[in-house]
């Protein structure tokens, strides 16, 4: 049977670094392994070294390299603007991608700063009425077993949330030779840890609790003040060199807060964890039971019910593997599990979907710029001595 073909959605790329890597391939297999409405064409990604770019437009798959980003946004054939760059240029790129009337995927954080935040969900919302769509990268949120917490929590299965613990830990700085790469300074970074990984467990907490941070008061650490500066970097793999330049941001961040509901929260972000790889671990107790979740068991949810008698009740391992668990259905059979990528995948789907079915993808622009209110909110805590600083709604 010849079947017709989709009609096809144009995506450019900036930047082709680590996150480009990820969303590249996600580009290349949401349409392999889900039905989707629109057929995403990888067809030009833009960085600035023009021999870079060029092989990585070949080894990612890309029709086409560009050089500045700004050609790749006027052309007729792009639908959809995939910023991976680092923060400093998510805020102009966003901005003048909505303009021109792409839609747009922004990596996380959403920008470097409140300031920025604010002015790229002026224009998402004024994009929206123009039924140009937009999203924040917190991919996290389509892991399939942190979706399955997102519902049970929302149908009621542990009760009222309580409290809730979340740590993000990593130990790829804790070697004081390890190199000065971008992620090291504040101008291109924004912050440290706090914005870096700590921006993934603000999200997941008010994904999965639905409700939004109050207050915090929050310390930020920088344990090593100077490195030497980054010869070569790809992603989180670099070169150092003989120069020595400042760290500008933080190295951890130790976060108490409060929900809107009262409820007490706990955060750690820290890239000085030895031993901790990506050890992104989330747990949320409600009054009549509790859900954990770590990344490096990333296939699985542990579910406490205080409801069971005390003789035989413990964490029950959920193995989120079967087809009627979120996003299970495209892959593979039970006890197969699932990795880092797949996230990137869902949310391309989600994303395709959403532009195809004229709706407004989550994680919004409004909801970055939460986040951004919850990490300056956090540095300012932090500078002042750790003292309570509220959070501001987004209509304040
Ligand atoms: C580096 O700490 C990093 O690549 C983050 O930038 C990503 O958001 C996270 O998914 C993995 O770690």
């Amino acid at each position: 049977m010849v079947q017709t073909p989709k009609p096809r959605l144009g995506i450019a790329m900036i930047g082709y670094a680590f996150m480009g890597r990820a969303h590249s391939h996600a580009w290349r297999t949401a349409p392999r392994f889900f039905d989707l409405p629109l057929e995403p064409e990888l067809t030009v990604v833009a960085g600035r070294s023009p021999e870079r770019v060029t092989a990585a437009a070949h080894t990612l798959g890309w029709a086409a390299a560009e050089t500045d980003w700004r050609r790749v946004i006027e052309r007729d054939d792009v639908d959809l603007v995939d910023i991976c760059t680092p923060g400093d240029s998510h805020a102009e790129i966003a901005e003048a991608a909505l303009q021109a009337g792409k839609h747009v995927l922004v990596e996380k954080p959403l920008a470097n700063s409140v300031h920025e935040a604010e002015a790229m969900t002026a224009a998402a919302r004024e994009a929206a009425s123009r039924g140009v769509r937009s999203m924040v990268g917190f991919t996290y949120r389509r892991v399939p077993a942190l979706q399955l917490a997102q519902q049970l929590i929302a149908e009621g299965r542990i009760g009222t949330v309580r409290q809730v613990r979340a740590q993000y830990l990593q130990d790829w700085l804790a070697d004081p030779d390890a190199p000065l790469t971008w992620r090291l300074d504040k101008s291109k970074a924004g912050s440290g840890a706090l914005g870096d990984i700590g921006a993934h467990i603000v999200d997941l907490t008010c994904f999965l609790t639905g409700q939004r941070f109050a207050g915090v008061s929050g310390m930020l650490q920088t344990f090593v003040h100077e490195r030497p500066v980054a010869e070569t970097a790809d992603g989180l793999r670099a070169s150092a060199g003989s120069q020595r330049g400042p760290v500008t941001v933080d190295d951890a961040a130790f976060v108490t807060g409060r929900l809107s509901s009262g409820a007490p929260v706990i955060l750690e972000a820290s890239r000085f964890a030895w031993g901790r790889k990506n050890a992104m671990r989330i747990e949320v107790t409600g009054s009549i039971g509790a859900l954990a979740f770590d990344f490096e068991d990333m296939n699985v949810l542990e579910l406490f019910d205080a409801e069971e008698p005390a003789r035989t009740a413990g964490f029950r391992r959920v193995l989120v593997t079967e087809p009627d668990h979120p996003f299970l259905e495209a892959w593979w059979p039970p006890g197969h599990g699932l990795g880092y990528e797949h996230g990137f995948t869902h949310q391309a789907v989600d994303l395709i979907r959403a532009v195809a079915n004229g709706e407004n993808p989550e994680p919004s622009f409004a909801q970055g710029l939460h986040v951004q209110r919850v990490l300056d909110a956090v540095e300012r805590s932090s500078d002042s001595g750790n003292r309570w600083t509220e959070v501001p709604s987004n209509t304040a």
